[in-house]
């Protein structure tokens, strides 16, 4: 079956996490993916959080599935002239260096255009212009410039960073949607253009409903459905909201039973209003679907932190499983905290291809999250990550360089 991106050709200088998150959906969605990583090191997560001497690291296999593998030293003059045919060959080149890396290799804007004006370049940033332009950038300094972290953790503690890598692989999804918008208008105009996702910028973007509260905040001066209403005090700023659940509809992260022992024996449970007569049936608080401190929305706002501990009473008689199975009959929403533990075990996510086993000819078998947006015309197979340098040969054949010039360059060092 062909693929969403067949035919275009992806020039991947991206490293580390951001970046390589990009390239790999592309790859998915089936662009040519070439990865040109620095001769004898390669992209520095090959050989980070190893956990098997001297084989490609997990971080790196994760987030590198089904690309090819160059070696060039673009510092080289005569590997700036492999990148320049590569440049001439491909639809997008993919960058995630620190501020300024690419000009000074030599590859400006101006350059990449002159050598083909197709060219779209995309690039992740830290920052977008202004004062923290030139500055590296890593996840959680992302996590912190991009509002999560200031809304994020208890009131009473100190900000908190997300285990989700929105920083760097929220970027990397914003960047994919737009090279390939892109992409898109290119069919148009027949020109390339620059794409910039700025970390910090993506972070906000989903952060966005807490730009939403931190206005609700000035003009009101309080919100109802943070745990900081009634008791707590306001202060200028959104403050960190615990578990509340962010929307219209409270929620909580509550005990069942084994919670003791079990670190995730717990559950999210949303008071969701339409049905909150059956949770008053489930829990056995019948008299709270009348009573008038009960029954609105609205009246119920000040009691939260009381409801929570009423219903966490019911669910720690319950393991996440037993209380999701009888909260769903009744349509409550609620959903187990699972552990990554039970996520690799899960059956259901390994039949849909969000989990999947690969393959690996240094490593053995191992397991990654396969791609998460499915098409049904563009199915994605995971294919392992490629070696170091593995694809070389095949990719400057394909340029049009013959063996001996392939072996000249490789003693001249350039690839
Ligand atoms: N041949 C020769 N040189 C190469 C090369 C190659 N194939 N590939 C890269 N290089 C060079 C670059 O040209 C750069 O050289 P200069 O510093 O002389 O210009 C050098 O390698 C290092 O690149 P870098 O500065 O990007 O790398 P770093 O490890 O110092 O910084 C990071 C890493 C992530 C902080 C920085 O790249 C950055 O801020 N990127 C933008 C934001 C980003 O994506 N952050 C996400 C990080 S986690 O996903």
């Amino acid at each position: 079956m062909s693929k969403a991106l067949d035919g275009v050709r992806i020039l991947d200088f991206t490293h580390v996490q951001s970046g390589p998150t990009c390239t790999q959906l592309l790859a998915w969605f089936g662009a040519d993916v070439i990865k040109v990583e620095r001769a004898g090191a390669g992209d520095i997560t090959r050989e980070q959080l190893r956990d098997i001497p001297d084989v490609d690291s997990l971080y790196f296999t994760m987030l590198n599935h089904n690309k090819r593998s160059v070696t060039i030293d673009t510092k080289n003059p005569e590997g700036k002239l492999v990148l320049e045919a590569l440049i001439q060959k491909c639809d997008v080149l993919v960058e995630n260096f620190a501020p300024g890396a690419l000009d000074r290799m030599g590859f400006t804007w101006e350059r990449i255009q002159e050598l083909n004006p197709r060219m779209i370049v995309a690039s992740v940033k830290g920052f977008g212009p202004g004062p923290y332009e030139d500055c590296k950038v890593y996840e959680n300094v992302a996590q912190c410039a991009g509002g999560a972290a200031s809304t994020t953790g208890f009131d009473d503690g100190p900000p908190v960073v997300t285990g989700a890598q929105i920083g760097d692989s929220g970027t990397g999804l914003h960047l994919a949607l737009g090279i390939v918008t892109a992409l898109y208008q290119r069919t148009q105009t027949g020109r390339g253009q620059k794409v910039l996702a700025a970390m910090q910028d993506g972070v906000l973007n989903l952060c966005r409903v807490k730009l939403r509260d931190q206005q609700r905040l000035e003009r009101t001066g309080t919100m109802k459905e943070y745990p900081q209403y009634p008791n707590g005090m306001f202060g200028e700023a959104v403050p960190r909201a615990g578990n509340a659940s962010g929307g219209g509809q409270p929620g909580w992260i509550l005990k069942c039973k084994g919670w003791e022992t079990d670190p995730n024996a717990y559950i999210y449970f949303i008071t969701q209003a339409p049905v909150w007569t059956k949770i008053c049936n489930v829990i056995g608080k019948e008299e709270w679907a009348s009573d008038p401190d009960y029954a609105t929305p609205a009246a119920r706002l000040p009691h939260l932190k009381d409801i929570f501990a009423e219903i966490e009473r019911w669910t720690m008689t319950k393991t996440k499983f037993e209380a999701m199975q009888i909260l769903n009959r009744y349509d409550i929403p609620c959903g187990p905290i699972l552990s990554m533990k039970e996520i690799a075990e899960e059956p259901s996510l390994r039949k849909t291809g969000t989990i999947v086993e690969v393959d690996h000819p240094t490593r053995g078998k191992y397991l990654t999250v396969g791609n998460p947006i499915k098409l049904s015309d563009s199915p994605t197979e995971v294919k392992r990550s490629p070696l170091l340098g593995e694809h070389t040969d095949e990719v400057m054949t394909e340029l049009g360089y013959s063996p001996e010039q392939i072996s000249a360059l490789r003693t001249a060092g350039a690839i």
